[in-house]
């Protein structure tokens, strides 16, 4: 392969395996043969640059992150990405497509998981990402999608297109559409209290799916957080609420069947002792009293997102057959009217996690 000769990669080529996580980038897992006849595998991942309009940026961000995380933490596992022969960590083929390389972590990630204790750990996880950053300066990073987790622009963005109806799909989406926007002002306020100066500006990671979280096949110990390609100054509470929104759901999120679509209590509960056992002394009051709406917040978002994709024609996300964009809006709207139901248990459950 050209990309990993140009990362000057030891050995020659054994195998490759397409990772299949993830609806934006491209991920694969390249194995060599050493000189010394030892198999050693790397992760090499081709961005979308449709969504990642400056991938460069992204490099820079991830550099600096991780340096830090590195520096402070030298003892724990960290991501390494390998340089080119001109010193740089991507490279441009000759179709213009951006490729990175960085080290492979033999570990286990969970998609969907039923084991409290591991959900437990990848709260812990994100919240101690959440304090390796917290000394980290925000302002050198790039905001490598502006607005990403702007509730309030997204919806304004989805009711403009809704508005333009310019592929004639509004029809096949009326009841979604109308649920969003009876959703919409509650769903846009945290948005809205963020940009009018209400939480504290955090370093945050926008993208807290658990399978984002590797983990050690045999102790089932979180090992590190990858995908920090939408690391930006945010919300804290946004990146705890999409942890839950993956996490909590019994189904998978682009689950046709919207009778299997649920919130999960215990698995809530088993998350927030995890992460609020690392960041409950580092959080102010308001953003721990936020949890529970950017759950529902971050959830309606991504909803709108599914959606507004869907009307403008599926450009953004990776699409399996037609409809696939508002199957996943349902199944996200679906998900925020459970959590809306079940919003005293879950309040209640933030605050007995905080005391023990
Ligand atoms: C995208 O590609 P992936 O799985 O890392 C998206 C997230 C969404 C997620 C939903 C850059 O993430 O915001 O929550 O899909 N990433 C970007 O599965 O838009
Ligand atoms: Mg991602």
């Amino acid at each position: 392969m050209e990309v990993s000769q140009a990362f000057r990669l030891p050995g020659t080529f054994y195998a490759y395996d397409t990772i299949k996580n993830g609806n934006i980038n491209s991920t694969y897992k390249v194995t060599y043969r050493e000189p010394s006849g030892h198999l050693k595998s790397y992760i090499v991942q081709k961005i979308n640059t449709n969504v990642f309009k400056n991938p460069e940026e992204i490099m820079e961000n991830i550099d600096r992150v991780t340096t830090h995380i590195r520096e402070r933490y030298p003892n724990e596992v960290s991501l390494h990405f390998h340089h080119t022969a001109e010193g740089k960590n991507y490279l441009y083929d000759e179709d213009d497509s951006f490729w990175r390389v960085m080290n492979y972590v033999d570990s286990i990630t969970y998609n969907t998981c039923d084991e409290l204790p591991v959900i437990s750990a990848t709260g812990e996880a994100f919240g101690h990402f959440q304090n390796q950053l917290s000394d980290f300066d925000g302002s050198v990073l790039h905001e490598t999608i502006p607005d990403f987790h702007n509730t309030h622009k997204r919806l304004d963005k989805l009711f403009d297109d809704v508005a333009a109806n310019k592929l004639g799909r509004n029809d096949e989406a009326t009841e979604e559409i109308e649920t969003i926007s009876s959703y919409r002002y509650k769903a846009g306020q945290l948005s809205e209290r963020y940009m009018n100066g209400d939480f504290p500006v955090r370093v945050t990671h926008n993208d807290t799916k658990s399978n984002n979280v590797l983990f050690d096949r045999f102790t089932k110990r979180p090992l590190v957080v990858i995908d920090l390609d939408t690391v930006m100054p945010g919300m804290a509470m946004y990146d705890f609420g999409d942890a839950v929104r993956f996490i909590c759901n019994t189904a998978a999120e682009d689950e046709p069947d919207l009778r299997r679509v649920y919130f999960d209590t215990s698995k809530f509960r088993a998350f927030c002792h995890g992460y609020l056992s690392e960041v409950k002394n580092s959080l102010t009051k308001d953003e721990i009293d936020s949890l529970v709406l950017a759950a529902f917040s971050i959830t309606v978002e991504l909803a709108s997102r599914f959606l507004d994709d869907f009307l403008t024609g599926d450009t953004y996300f990776k699409v399996n057959y037609p409809g696939h964009n508002l199957v996943r809006t349902r199944c996200q709207l679906q998900l925020a009217k459970d959590i809306l139901r079940k919003k005293d248990e879950l309040e209640w459950i933030v605050s007995e996690s905080i005391e023990g």
